[in-house]
């Protein structure tokens, strides 16, 4: 009977021990990722409790496969927390180019996930340029009932026409058609059509164009990508 018990408080300590680690990996593979731990990506002070923002747009770039390289680009160019910094900014890393190493300033590093954490103004001086693409995220989360979160970015003002589709290719709502400055902005779909009425589940395709479409200027940007919405 001991041994029974002692096999199983090996397992659940392998498995405490295997989660922990899993998860704190995970701080390692954000740009100064050390100084905030486990903070940056929960809503506890000490990294525990549900995910914050940052983390749920964290946990929507982890791969199925276990391949965590979910750093980059368009997930420095969103500002999860909305605090008016990217995520980039906020890590020292506002192009998203660190792959190993230190990159940035790791004593002027604020929390990504925490509105209340922001850099000073002067804390993103002389930081790697902003990206100069245009960048449609996938939105988050996928599948989801009823509502998801898309986030784009611009590097340049510009009119944005953000537009969801069925299956079919029918026009089903039409999220934004503004003139919007640069920088990083979110799009909420609550599935509803542009009646106002609950659609179906199945896949959706929303597509963004934005840049500019004169003749010859090479800069528009069209992109789509799907979701998929399951009640
Ligand atoms: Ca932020
Ligand atoms: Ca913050």
């Amino acid at each position: 009977m001991k041994n029974r018990y002692f096999a199983l408080l090996v397992i659940l300590t392998i498995f405490a021990f295997s989660a922990l680690v899993g998860r704190s990996f995970r701080v390692g593979k954000v740009p100064n990722g050390s100084v905030n731990a486990c903070a940056n990506c929960h809503v506890d002070p000490q990294g525990g409790g549900a995910r914050n923002d940052f983390g749920q747009a964290v946990e929507s770039r982890v791969t199925p496969n276990g391949q965590e390289n979910f750093w980059g680009a368009d997930l420095a160019a969103i500002d999860s927390d909305g605090d008016g910094f990217t995520n980039g900014e906020e890590l020292q890393d506002a192009g998203g180019a660190w792959t190993s190493g230190t990159i940035g300033d790791p004593s002027l590093v604020t929390n990504p996930g925490d509105i209340n954490s922001h850099p000073a103004p002067t804390g993103i001086e002389g930081l790697t340029e902003l990206p100069s693409d245009f960048i449609l995220s996938q939105n988050y989360p996928n599948p989801f009932n009823p509502s998801t979160k898309i986030s784009y970015f611009l590097p340049e003002p510009s009119h944005v026409k953000l537009e969801v589709y069925n299956s079919i290719g029918q026009l089903i709502r039409v999220l934004a058609d503004a003139n919007l400055a640069a920088g990083s902005h979110v799009a909420f779909w609550d599935a509803n059509d542009q009646f106002g009425y609950k659609v179906s589940s199945g896949i959706y395709i929303y597509r963004i164009s934005a840049g500019d479409f004169s003749a010859g200027s090479g800069n528009e940007f069209v992109e789509s990508k799907t979701m998929v919405l399951m009640k």
